[in-house]
């Protein structure tokens, strides 16, 4: 067996960041941030800005796949990692997938066991300085295994699930799982 190419097929190096959404990119002002997760968790959460900031915070490099064939190294991300998040909201044992629902009305699924990893971040900066409004600030989940469709922009809730539930571009042929080493681009 050999070690997994940092670059996946059929991918190109980008030092841009390219800019990629439905064409609203909601406003949000960290006073008016609330994030919240329910479902099938021991403890759901409705956080304000300050509840945000006041877990601990971690810093992580990681690099971006966009299915659009664009993949950028080296990403420097500040926020709460979702080894955290989790251990704050207990997933009961019925608990498979999430979904992140975002404020301009996408939402994207995952398996949880792909959000519980160390590499997994709510991310509120990128490379040094917060997250822009137009890449998803103020918090951005980065899901760096996954093509970048899966880490939702403008996040507000997280639902936690026992059945799995396609989200935007997953029932519009992008790939359920989205697994950018095995091209898992479309349907
Ligand atoms: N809320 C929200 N998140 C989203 C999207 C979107 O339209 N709305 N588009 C997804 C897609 S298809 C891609 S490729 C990436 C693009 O992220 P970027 O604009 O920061 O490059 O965001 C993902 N997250
Ligand atoms: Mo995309």
């Amino acid at each position: 067996m050999t070690d997994k190419p940092r670059l996946p097929p059929g991918q190109n190096l980008t030092q841009k960041f390219p800019i990629l959404d439905l064409g609203q990119q909601p406003d949000i002002a960290p006073e008016d941030f609330r994030l919240t997760a329910s479902g099938l968790i021991e403890n759901p959460i409705d956080w304000g800005w300050d509840d945000f900031q006041a877990q601990p915070q971690v810093h992580l490099t990681t690099d971006i796949h966009c299915v659009t064939t664009w993949s950028r190294f080296d990403n420097d991300w500040a926020g709460v990692s979702a080894k955290h998040f989790l251990s704050v909201v207990r997933p009961k044992p019925e608990a498979k997938f999430l979904v992140f629902h975002s404020h301009d009305g996408y939402t994207t699924n995952l398996p949880l066991e792909a959000f519980d990893d160390d590499d997994v971040i709510l991310a509120h900066s990128w490379n040094g300085a917060p997250v822009s409004r137009e890449h998803g600030g103020p918090v951005r989940p980065i899901i760096p295994k996954l093509y970048l469709w899966k880490s939702a922009k403008w996040v507000k809730h997280i639902t936690f699930l026992e059945k799995d539930e396609p989200g935007y571009w997953e029932v519009r042929g992008y790939h359920n799982n989205g697994d950018p080493w095995k091209e898992e681009r479309f349907g």
